[in-house]
């Protein structure tokens, strides 16, 4: 039996052959970002694309009913199946790793296990889970959740979009609407690989990341009803604006997260903001803004959250009508302790350079973790690990690091 080895032009050549789809040229800098919002025309074809490489890869796939897909590949024995994935879903200004690195290096260990012949006692199976984004829908590891269940199904199913659309249609329409019962019976453990989307592990000059859990995350939508007005002839005392309600909210939660007050590593964000109507000389009547606020520390969020909360009510008494809806929320989530214990011999015995981390950034682990033994191998990336850009970039070495010890993990966890 040879060794199993990563092939990683082939790897490189199918993120590159995903990343086509939903392909768009970024104006500013002239790159090519991904844009495959989740249950959109772009993520239907980069799913059907990813499963028909299952199929060839001939691993048997179904598709649940909030649209996740599984592909298992036969073990010696029918016991619970290792599982590995990630997403392929990305947001309007994505790059071409987030998340397909996660899906494409485990079909990568599939075909390095089948071109040399190596069989593992366990069922090994690679997922990729629906929404994890959040972007459209408004809640991030949406399927992940349901197949975890704590998202109920049909909640999930009702959601609706910006535009009003629902997912249970949306899906449909891709045909990615399958029967499957949503609810993942537990693997035996779970592994993604990931890019860190952050600066941490190129700064200190590491090859890879053993991931130790996920921070915390909490998104609102925040609506604002203040008085609509003309810009010239409306005094400043009699105004309501609406488009500064939602600045002042933005400094608040900029005040709140560089204070120190919940910690030196909270983190919030506005990024959206839009007053309406949004006209060059009218006082904004409305304004809708999101908040995405970090903290490592659950005790910490949820004081942060209060804040915030409190100060929305002090918006009231300023004559501003302010409702704030609550469109994710996941305590911070700790991974196994064994299971980063295999990525990190395995990181040793190889000769990388490593260390272990926090994500930043929420993943479809952190919903596994509730379900089976879950840790995550992070890969460096370029110009400061910038994601959800254009600019993402792993080097190829970079990604074969990391599907490399993912391969060698997945071994050692699938062989009872
Ligand atoms: O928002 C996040 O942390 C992830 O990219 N969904
Ligand atoms: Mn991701
Ligand atoms: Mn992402």
């Amino acid at each position: 039996m040879a060794k199993p080895r990563i092939d990683s032009d082939r790897l490189q050549r199918s993120l590159a052959e995903l990343a086509k789809i939903g392909a768009y040229k970024d104006e500013r800098t002239g790159l090519l970002g991904v844009n495959r919002l989740a249950l959109t025309e772009a993520d239907g074809l980069g799913r059907r694309l990813v499963k028909t490489w299952f199929e060839e890869a001939g691993l048997s796939v179904r598709v649940d009913r909030i649209g996740n897909v599984y592909a298992r590949r036969r073990g010696r024995r029918d016991l619970e199946p290792v599982l590995s994935g990630s997403h392929i879903d990305s947001v309007p200004t994505g790059g071409a790793f987030d998340g397909s690195l996660g899906v494409l290096g485990a079909l990568e260990v599939v075909r390095a296990l089948d071109e040399a012949r190596v069989e593992t006692d366990r069922p090994i199976e690679i997922a990729f889970f629906t929404e994890e984004e959040g972007c459209r829908f408004g809640t991030d590891m949406l399927g992940s959740a349901v197949a975890v269940g704590r998202i109920p199904l049909e909640r999930a199913l009702s959601l609706k979009d910006r535009s009003g659309l629902v997912v249970r249609d949306e899906l449909a329409k891709i045909g990615f609407a399958g029967t499957h019962d949503e609810r993942l019976s537990p693997p035996h453990a779970y592994v993604e690989c990931h890019i860190e989307q952050g600066p941490i592990l190129r700064a200190a000059g590491k090859d890879l990341g053993v991931v130790t859990g996920v921070q915390a995350i909490s998104w609102q939508e925040v609506s604002i009803q203040g008085k609509s007005a003309h810009a010239g002839t409306t005094p400043m005392s009699l105004r309501r604006d609406a488009g500064l309600a939602a600045a002042r909210i933005n400094l608040r939660m900029h005040e709140m997260a560089v204070s120190g007050k919940y910690g030196p590593e909270m983190r919030a964000t506005m990024g959206g903001i839009e007053p309406a109507p949004g006209l060059v000389n009218i006082v904004p009547g409305r304004a809708r803004v999101t908040v995405d606020l970090r903290n490592p520390d659950d005790a910490l969020m949820t004081a942060a959250e209060k804040d915030l909360a409190l100060f929305l009510r002090e918006l009231e008494k300023d004559g501003f009508q302010v409702e704030a809806r609550q469109t994710a929320k996941t305590p911070r989530v700790a991974f196994s302790s064994d299971v980063q214990a295999v990525i990190a011999a395995k990181m040793e015995k190889a000769g990388y350079s490593f260390q272990h981390l926090m994500s930043g950034a929420g993943h479809d682990a952190q919903e596994m973790a509730s379900l089976c033994p879950t840790a995550m191998v992070f890969c460096p990336g370029e110009y400061d690990g910038i994601s959800h850009n254009p600019r993402e970039l792993s080097t190829p070495k970079q990604c074969a690091d990391g599907v490399s010890i993912l391969l060698e993990t997945i071994l050692e966890l699938a062989t009872t």
